[in-house]
């Protein structure tokens, strides 16, 4: 078998500390993990003895080779010689890739760790079989890594080997496991490359019951996660989504799905009546340890960042993955981003945790969110447009294209799109802008609509955006309503109204929509 006909899907890299490793014994959990369907095993030990080396890699040799399962020794390519293993992964302070090619001949497989483009591609162009991906997230089995990339970073990465051409295979590695393992895959992904696998070490080598941990960790990445849509393309036009909307508002007010609110004291009541209002059921609760028991219900859940601790952030954590482990519609409100450090911190934790269906924010927000360097915010409000309309589009889409979600730009001009169809909305009134909690209360609406639309993230979200801006349309026109205060109220109702008026099957409502 040629080394690019490997199965790379379940790779194993072992450790053998006692930190990881406990008191068990290595060769019985490799033995373990094979039976539990790993695809792959790299013996990794930066300590041992050489002898000691050959002999526990001709040990763990006799267990893979009874499996069918290629063996590869890291670094040390006299061991790999030595023991008649199939291969080796270096990294990039071993030896280099052309000589360990020269010493074990070309049907060795032979792995490099990249961290960056520039090493994909150089690896990619001497002849590597495959890349190990990485650091993907922090993680305490390997302290001295270069950097974390992130899920973003992996794409990345992925895009620049197939726009060179390389089909080589690829893996990713840190902090792999059961909880993030089919997200990693489904975000890593573009148009162009896909992961061939995942590479993992503590999941596996630290878990009590190797064998199932490999075997549900082979169960997991076989499919795609809860959360991900069909791969057939939505390819609605604008004319033909928007004239969709009002049949997914009936539904949403006919479901009266659960609207899960972890959002801040100043907005809890705002959000809870305007939940009401579009006809979903409100739950405001802050507690991540009853997130999934809430997540079970079938309703969708809001972060809201407005107000932010590190135990809040903790208990978003939480939440984010009981909601994700259902497939259960997420909205990210990364409310003022950009303004702190801790806020900063925030976005990276919470995008690293787990995935959002949907990111909503103003323009500093989403610059932040897609990591733009030196994003400064005075408050937490909206403040001026830096950005011309076609680089908010941009962002937008490059965005949402690289996390596989929805994300919207808010403004006088909202910018909402798929990564593949972007569309502007004009809808709204200033008025949104002169009372409190309208952005977070926005979120609600459009989760809420999300957990009755799940085809398509982006019908779900413009039917939200429509259904709240036009009502804010009509309150701001009525004659009782003379400024902020008298507009909250009808703004509920009007909110209220096109509830009805879609549950009564009359949809006009929505031809407001610009
Ligand atoms: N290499 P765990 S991270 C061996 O980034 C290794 O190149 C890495 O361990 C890299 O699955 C890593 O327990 C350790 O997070 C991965
Ligand atoms: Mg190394």
């Amino acid at each position: 078998m040629s080394a690019k006909e490997y199965d790379y899907s379940l790779y194993l890299v072992t450790d053998s500390t006692p930190a990881i490793l406990g008191d068990k014994d290595l060769v019985s959990v490799v033995k373990s993990a094979v039976e539990g369907g790993v695809t792959i095993v790299q013996y990794r030990d930066k300590v041992s003895e050489t002898a000691d080396l050959v002999r526990i890699a001709k040990e763990l040799h006799e267990v893979t080779r009874a499996a069918g399962v290629p063996l590869l020794i890291n670094d040390r390519v006299d061991v790999a010689l030595a023991a008649g293993v199939e291969g080796v992964h270096v990294g990039q302070d071993d030896l280099d890739l052309k000589t360990a090619r020269k010493l074990l001949g070309p049907d060795a497989i032979i792995g490099v760790t990249a961290n960056s483009e520039d090493e994909a591609l150089e690896a990619a162009k001497n002849g590597a079989d495959y890349l190990g991906i990485g650091t993907v997230f922090a993680t305490p089995t390997k302290e001295n890594t270069k950097s974390i990339i992130g899920t973003t970073g992996v794409q990345q990465i992925l895009s620049s080997l197939a726009s060179a051409g390389h089909d080589v295979k690829t893996v990713c590695i840190g902090g792999i496991n059961a909880s993030n393992a089919q997200r990693v895959l489904y975000q890593t992904t573009s148009p162009k490359k896909k992961l061939d696998g995942v590479a993992v070490v503590s999941a596996i080598m630290g878990s009590s019951d190797p064998a199932a941990a490999a075997s549900d960790l082979r169960k997991l990445i076989a499919n795609p996660p809860l959360f991900a849509t069909s791969t057939s393309k939505n390819t609605l036009s604008r004319s033909d989504l928007v004239s969709k909307v009002p049949s997914v508002i009936k539904r949403m007010a006919t479901a009266k799905p659960l609207s899960h609110n972890m959002t801040n004291l100043v907005v809890q009541n705002l959000a809870a009546n305007i939940a009401l209002a579009i006809g979903a059921s409100p739950i405001m609760s802050n507690n991540g340890l009853e997130a999934a028991d809430l997540a079970s219900l079938g309703g969708s859940l809001v972060i809201n960042m407005g107000t932010t601790t590190p135990e809040i952030r903790e208990n978003h954590l939480k939440a984010l993955a009981a909601y994700n482990a259902v497939g259960g519609p997420t909205l990210l409100d990364p409310v003022g981003a950009g303004a702190t450090e801790q806020r900063r911190e925030g976005v990276r934790r919470l995008l690293g945790g787990g995935y959002f269906d949907v990111i909503k924010g103003n323009e500093g927000e989403i610059r932040t969110v897609a990591g733009s360097q030196g994003v400064r915010q005075r408050g937490v409000d909206s403040g001026a447009s830096q950005l011309s309309l076609e680089e908010r589009i941009m962002l937008v889409k490059g965005t949402a294209a690289r996390e596989r979600n929805v994300v919207l730009m808010t403004g006088s001009t909202d910018v909402v799109s798929d990564g593949e169809r972007t569309f502007l909305i004009s809808n709204g009134h200033e008025l949104l802008g002169e009372i409190t909690g309208s952005g977070c209360a926005l979120g609600t609406t459009i989760a809420s609509v999300m957990a009755v639309e799940r085809e398509d993230k982006l019908l779900g979200a413009v039917a939200g955006i429509l259904m709240y801006e036009i009502a804010a349309e009509r309150a701001a026109k009525r004659e009782d309503v003379k400024g902020p205060g008298t507009f909250v109220p009808a703004f509920i109702d009007e909110l209220y109204r096109i509830r009805r008026e879609s549950l009564s099957g009359d949809g006009s409502w929505s031809e407001a929509a610009k």
